[in-house]
C-alpha cells in the first residue's frame, strides 16, 4: 500500500492493537516505545505475518533530543510517505489526593502526556504538511473531559490534550490535515498496572464486576476514523465500556 503510520507506545494496550490493525490492513509502520525487546517481538511478528514494512524507534517521548535524534534518523523515502501520526504514549502514574500526590509523579505525566507529545507532534508535522494530507490521532481520555476524586493530574495532561487537540486542528486546517481527539473511559490493557506501580492486585480490581473496553475495541474505532473520505473528519470520540454512564458512574454487577 506504500502509507507508513507513526504509532508511540507501540509496546502494549492501544498502540499495540493498532499496530497489528493497521498491519493487517496493508500499512507499513513506524512503531516506538521504551521496550526494545517488545518493538522487536512485534516488528517480527508482523513482518512474517503481513508482509509490511516496519521501522523500530527507541525512545523516551520525554527526551527531545532522543525524539529528534530518532525521527531524524529516519530516510525521505519513509517520511515522504507517513499519513498519519498516532500520540498514545502515555501513562497515570499513582491515584492519591492533591495534597499528597507525589510531585516525581506529576512530572512523569506531564512529562510524558503533554510535553511527550508535543515534541512527537512538532518532529512529525513538517512531513505532513510536505506530503499536503495527513491525520493526528491524540490520546485524550474521559479524565480529558471530566475530573475525578484524586484524577488531579492525570485528568489535567488528558484535559490539555483535549485542548491541544482543538488547538492543532486549527493551526493545521489549511494544510488538509485532520485531527481526531479519542477519548476512551476504563480499558483494560496495562494503564493500571503502571498507576498502581506494579500492584496486580489493585490493578486487576479496577476491571472487575463489569466489561471494559478493549485495547482492540479501540484500535477498531481509530481504523473507522482513519478510513473515512478525504472530506470527512471526525474530531472527537469518547467511547466508553457499556457499563461505565461517566468517569465516576460504573454499574458493577
Ligand atoms: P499501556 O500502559 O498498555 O501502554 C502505554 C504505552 O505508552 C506503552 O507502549 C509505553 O511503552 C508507552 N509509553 C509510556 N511512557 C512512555 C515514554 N516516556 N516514552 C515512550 N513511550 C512511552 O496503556 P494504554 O494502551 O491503555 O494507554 C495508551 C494511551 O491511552 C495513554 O495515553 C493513556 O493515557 C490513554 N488512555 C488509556 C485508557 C485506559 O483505561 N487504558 C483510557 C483512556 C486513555 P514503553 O513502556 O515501552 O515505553
Ligand atoms: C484512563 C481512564 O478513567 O482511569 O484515561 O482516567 S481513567
Amino acid at each position: 500500500m506504500n502509507k507508513y503510520i507513526f504509532i508511540t507506545g507501540s509496546t502494549s494496550g492501544f498502540g499495540e492493537a493498532c499496530a497489528n490493525l493497521f498491519a493487517q490492513n496493508g500499512w507499513d509502520l513506524i512503531l516506538t516505545g521504551r521496550r526494545r525487546d517488545r518493538l522487536e517481538n512485534l516488528k517480527s511478528k508482523l513482518t512474517s505475518q503481513f508482509g509490511v514494512k516496519i521501522e523500530i524507534l527507541c525512545f523516551d517521548v520525554r527526551k527531545l533530543k532522543e525524539v529528534n535524534e530518532s525521527i531524524g534518523s529516519l530516510s525521505l523515502e519513509i517520511t515522504s510517505k507517513i499519513e498519519i501520526l498516532i500520540n498514545n504514549a502515555g501513562l497515570a502514574v499513582g491515584r492519591d489526593p492533591i495534597d499528597s500526590g507525589i510531585v516525581e509523579d506529576w512530572e512523569r505525566m506531564i512529562d510524558t502526556n503533554i510535553k511527550g507529545l508535543l515534541y512527537i507532534t512538532k518532529a512529525i508535522v513538517p512531513f505532513l504538511k510536505k506530503n499536503k494530507k495527513g491525520h493526528i490521532f491524540n490520546l485524550g481520555s474521559i479524565a480529558g473531559k471530566e475530573v475525578y476524586p484524586s484524577g488531579n493530574v492525570y485528568c489535567a495532561t488528558k484535559h490539555a490534550v483535549d485542548a491541544l487537540s482543538k488547538a492543532m486542528r486549527i493551526d493545521l486546517v489549511e494544510h488538509s490535515i485532520k485531527v481526531t481527539n479519542i477519548a476512551p473511559g476504563a480499558a483494560d490493557t496495562e494503564f493500571s498496572i503502571v498507576r498502581f506501580k506494579g500492584d496486580k492486585e489493585i490493578a486487576t480490581s479496577v476491571y472487575e464486576g463489569f466489561q471494559p473496553l478493549l485495547a482492540n475495541d479501540i484500535a477498531e474505532t481509530i481504523y473507522f476514523v482513519a478510513t473515512r473520505p478525504k472530506h470527512v473528519t471526525i474530531n472527537d470520540l469518547t467511547i466508553m465500556p457499556t457499563a461505565q454512564a461517566s468517569a465516576t458512574v460504573l454499574w458493577k454487577e
